[in-house]
């Protein structure tokens, strides 16, 4: 999964990121620098640690989460409009995590406020998303071979960002979504709210007004941090790091707050793969069938299914063993359809 964190200049994206990855970026004055900051935590997953136990493997490989950072807008309101090198890092994503500043600007000219800055910062993807959907639609007028679907489809877009609607609100059939995907539009792209906060704010969460107007545009899933003190605890060892979240009044660290959220944000989950060689976590989403999920390890396994040999993971810690749990009838043979569940250890039967 790819996150790009996003946001207005001096929300503090580059602060989180290194709060996120436990990296050094540079803080700060992004817009002297070209290149987006690259970074990569690996989703802690104790299902993969116990089971490279009990086979004994060295190679025990998780879920993980890329993030790209990229410089911001300046321009707070829509007078600017986004820049051309950040609308193609942005398409690139899974989803955007737009951090939001609640501390106090320090150079003490601008207050916060994160309502406006959410309502702002989409309208900027919806107006991005309104060229593109107007140039498609000019160019549609030309095609002889169009087809009404595509017309009436480019349309209700059109309307839909006019009125300051995200992509994100709209239903759209299979179809309609594969129309579309080639466009990789912006407000069409899950967004979650990492919200900025003063040292002092952080245990209270988010404030209610916050996420009403997240909630408003559509964006359901928000996150308080302090990233300046999350920055400074994620450079510490991880033996020394739970100290001071305490004293923060927090139980767990950003990383571990955004993946859950993340994950909810994406409908996540995770099937397993276990033996001698590598024990490993392979992120899907939510409903995804057994067919389909053998591609996410490769495509002649998708290509060439045969059938899924499944053991949930309760079971497998009951019975101890793949063949305990054969004897006791807890392996299941699963078709292309089955839909697969969290936890589940699967081999996969194929033939290319
Ligand atoms: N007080 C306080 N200051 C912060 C916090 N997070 C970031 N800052 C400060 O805000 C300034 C901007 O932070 P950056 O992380 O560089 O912001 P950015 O969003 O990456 O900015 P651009 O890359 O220019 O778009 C720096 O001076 C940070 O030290 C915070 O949680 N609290
Ligand atoms: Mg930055």
């Amino acid at each position: 999964m790819k996150v790009g964190i996003v946001g207005f200049a001096g929300a503090g994206k580059t602060t989180v990121f290194n709060a996120l990855t436990g990296l050094t970026a540079e803080v700060g004055g992004y817009g002297a620098k070209d290149r987006p900051n690259l970074g990569n935590i690996k989703v802690p997953d104790a299902r993969v640690d116990t089971l490279g136990n009990i086979y004994r493997t060295k190679k025990r490989t998780y879920a993980e989460v890329a993030f790209v950072d990229v410089a911001g807008p300046t321009e707070q309101g829509g007078s600017a409009g986004l820049d051309a090198k950040l609308v193609a890092a942005m398409r690139d994503v899974d989803a955007l995590a737009h951090v939001v500043r609640a501390f106090p600007d320090p150079l003490g000219t601008r207050p916060s406020d994160p309502s406006a800055d959410i309502a702002a910062f989409d309208a900027e993807l919806i107006l991005s998303d309104l060229i593109q959907v107007e140039n498609r639609l000019t160019r549609l007028k030309k095609e002889p071979k169009a087809t009404p679907r595509e017309r009436d489809l480019f349309e209700r877009c059109k309307a839909a960002l006019e009125a300051e609607q995200a992509l994100r609100t709209l239903d759209f059939d299979d179809e309609e979504r594969h129309l579309m995907t080639g466009f990789r539009f912006l407000s069409l792209k899950p967004q979650m709210i990492l919200l900025n906060v003063p040292e002092a704010d952080i245990s209270a969460g988010v404030p209610a007004s916050v996420q009403e107007a997240a909630q408003g545009r559509a964006i359901p899933t928000t996150v308080a941090m302090c990233g300046q003190a999350e920055m400074d605890i994620a450079q510490l060892a991880p033996e020394e790091q739970g100290d001071f979240l305490r004293d923060l009044g927090l139980t767990a660290p950003a990383r571990d707050r955004f993946i859950v959220a993340a994950y909810g944000l994406l409908d996540l989950m995770s099937f397993l793969t276990a033996g001698e060689d590598e024990c490993r976590a392979w992120p899907i989403q939510r409903g995804t069938k057994a067919q389909r999920a053998a591609g996410k390890i490769h495509s002649d396994i998708e290509r060439g299914f045969i059938r899924a040999e499944v053991i949930a993971y309760a079971d497998f810690i009951t019975y101890g063993s793949e063949s305990k749990c054969k004897e006791a009838g807890k392996l299941r043979l699963e078709g292309k359809d089955y839909v697969v569940q969290d936890g589940d250890i699967i081999h996969f039967r194929f033939n290319v």
